[in-house]
């Protein structure tokens, strides 16, 4: 027999294509890693600083109530693929002024006045952090339960925010499960618990290398997180 009329193996035997199909399936179902205080360099070039406590117990408390009371939440609708549906979670867009506008799945949001508590933990973040970036922004998100939730995605925004940017995420209220994966190896996969006045800064090249989403979660209680941004260009739409 020569190598030309050698039969040639179905591919699904082929020894190769079931170990690389394995391998793949692996890597996907791969559990995710637990994220640690302070910076962990992930694959990519994406850093992440993680500070569990850094509010006293006092304010946590009170910047919680705060947050409930203050800010003006509401629901949004987005259209998906043509169809009209509420986002699973509530809402605020806040901002130093009305021109530093915020473009998001096809609605462009116009910023409300900082609420005082928001004021306040911005503070905190520049008196912890000095050489953060003047975040000028802020989107705050209220998950009422374990159904809200959010989907996978990335904040890159070259014309808003610049390339690489720094975003400092702080939560209150219960803990809920904020997940990053690698865009490029998918099964890769950090999970950081966040809640109770947790800070993390994405930065780095994290917006280009890494999503993140906060996965539903069964009865969680409502957690409140804000996400600070520098918007570097003013009345970009
Ligand atoms: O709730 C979180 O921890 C993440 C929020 C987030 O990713 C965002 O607002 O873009
Ligand atoms: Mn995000």
């Amino acid at each position: 027999m020569t190598h030309f009329d050698r039969p040639v193996a179905s591919p699904i035997l082929r020894p190769h294509v079931v170990f690389v199909a394995a391998m793949s399936e692996k890597r996907k179902r791969r559990e995710p890693a637990s994220g640690r205080e302070g910076r962990t360099a992930l694959a990519d070039g994406a850093l992440i600083d993680f500070h569990r406590r850094p509010f006293t117990a006092d304010a946590v408390g009170a910047l919680t109530d705060a947050l409930r009371r203050e800010v003006p939440w509401t629901q949004r609708t987005v259209t998906v693929f043509g169809k009209k549906h509420l986002e699973p979670r509530l809402q605020c867009y806040q901002a130093d002024d009305a021109s530093l506008v915020y473009k998001y799945s096809g609605l462009t949001i116009v910023p409300v006045a900082f609420s005082p508590c928001v004021l306040a933990i911005r503070n905190r973040l520049f008196e912890l952090f000095p050489g953060s970036p003047r975040y000028n922004t802020c989107l705050l998100n209220r998950y009422r339960n374990g159904d809200d939730s959010m989907g996978w995605h990335t904040d890159q925004d070259v014309a808003r925010y610049g390339q690489d940017p720094h975003i400092a995420s702080v939560s209150f209220g219960a803990e809920r499960t904020f997940r990053l994966r690698r865009i490029a190896d998918e099964g890769e996969k950090v999970d950081y618990v966040l809640g109770g006045g947790a800070v993390l800064v994405m930065h780095g090249t994290t917006q280009r290398t890494w999503q993140h989403s906060v996965p539903k979660q069964k009865s969680a209680l409502e957690r409140f997180n804000l996400t600070f941004r520098h918007i570097i260009a003013k009345g970009v739409v």
